[in-house]
């Protein structure tokens, strides 16, 4: 096994929000658990990180955590070796003093920078290509994506099996919703939402007030709660709260551990979900989704949205391919939802089909974690 104690180094910067430490934190517990290797998370701040994995301890340099070795990467830095495989996350800068380590070193290291994921065409043809040089070290771009030729997405082996087994398991479902407060009204739908700020909330929440079928809205604690309070009236919403109004059952839930996150996407009907990693979780949970994606400079996040919709409506009928593309721009617009989310609801069926067979479609790739062994294993 050429990966046997192999030393892994990955470096992160949480730049905003949780999907900088979301993402390298489940890479770095998926390598060590699949693939035997020694993993260094290197992150600068923890109490990102704690809010995810709460037996993080915010006052620690060093702390192993579900295998992975955690480092608080300070800002004054501490000599420390260079391992074999250097991975920058989202192209953070290393320190200087690592870098000159990464170069001294006997048998150069592979270093690579994981890069955001886009479904744009382009990524097919700049993953695995060389990026820059430090000295003689060489870094390697490495993109994620959707399409054969990048580097895929991240999902732990046994993910599915895992999302099936719950999903066919009302007993589970309820023991997860019931231990999180959540105790919908029969035959009530469940909706999760994590989303930025959006001014298309309160009309989509007015759709799901006058709705024929009872929803029950599930909403972690975050930046959207801010809209809801307006949405409802009142203030200082938190972990707890629930509001009933009509059709509509609106309900605070904690931020809760990565792993339960998945639990709470499979257990509901339909999530909104934004960034990267709830994005990528939320069609392992095969259930329709509405992304809010993270806006960028230009409106260059447009483009990926574009590109996303692109290849997730491709083999669906028109009108339903009209209805959740209409959805999906007018949530990211923070437009008016109203006529968008009763479209969408006509074709609730194909729609939750294809949620079904595009979580198989991308299943068949090879995940992230084994694309950068693979990577690896080429290179050496
Ligand atoms: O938090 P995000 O918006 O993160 C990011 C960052 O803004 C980043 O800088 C940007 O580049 C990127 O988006 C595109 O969304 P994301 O990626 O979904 O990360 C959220 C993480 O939080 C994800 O790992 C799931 C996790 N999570 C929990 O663990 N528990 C929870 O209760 C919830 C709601 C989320």
């Amino acid at each position: 096994m050429p990966m046997m104690k192999t030393r892994w180094d990955i470096f992160c910067t949480v730049v905003d929000n949780f999907g900088d430490i979301g993402v390298t934190w489940r890479l770095a517990r998926q390598l060590v658990a699949e693939h035997g290797v020694t993993v260094r998370l290197w992150v600068d701040d923890l109490r990102a990180f704690e809010r995810m994995c709460p037996e993080i301890d915010i006052h620690t340099s060093q702390q192993w955590q579900q295998g992975v070795e955690v480092r608080h990467w300070a800002t004054d830095w501490q000599p420390a070796e260079a391992a074999e495989v250097v991975i920058a996350a989202f192209a953070c800068q290393l320190p200087g003093a690592y870098m000159d380590a990464m170069a001294e070193r006997e048998k150069t290291p592979l270093w690579m920078n994981l890069d955001y994921l886009s479904a744009e065409d382009w990524v097919i043809g700049c993953h695995g290509l060389p990026s820059v040089k430090y000295k003689h070290v060489q870094k390697f771009f490495f993109f994620p994506g959707f399409q054969k030729g990048t580097g895929g997405l991240l999902r732990e082996r046994g993910l599915l099996e895992r999302r099936r087994t719950f999903q066919q398991s009302p007993e589970m479902q309820r023991e997860f919703l019931l231990g999180l407060g959540v105790n919908p009204a029969q035959g009530a739908q469940l909706i999760s939402l994590f989303a930025y700020e959006n001014a298309g909330l309160a009309s989509w929440l007015d759709a799901l007030v006058g709705d024929s079928t009872p929803t029950h809205l599930l909403v972690p604690e975050g930046r959207i709660l801010g809209d809801v309070e307006q949405w409802l009236g009142v203030r200082g919403l938190a972990a707890g709260a629930l509001h009933v109004r009509d059709a509509l059952t609106v309900q605070v839930l904690p931020f809760v551990r990565q792993d339960q996150y998945d639990q709470l996407l499979w257990s509901c009907d339909f999530n909104a979900v934004r960034g990267e990693d709830s994005f990528v979780r939320a069609q392992w949970a095969a259930r329709p989704l509405l992304w809010h994606i993270y806006q960028q400079e230009e409106d260059v996040h447009l483009d990926k949205l574009e590109a996303f919709l692109g290849l997730y409506v491709s083999s669906l009928s028109e009108p339903a391919r009209d209805a959740i593309s209409g959805l999906w721009r007018a949530w990211n617009a923070g437009d008016n939802m109203t006529d968008h989310w009763q479209s969408t609801r006509k074709h609730w069926p194909e729609l939750q089909k294809h949620a079904e067979t595009w979580c198989l479609e991308q299943a068949s790739q090879a995940d992230l974690a084994a694309a950068l062994v693979q990577f690896y294993v080429n290179w050496i």
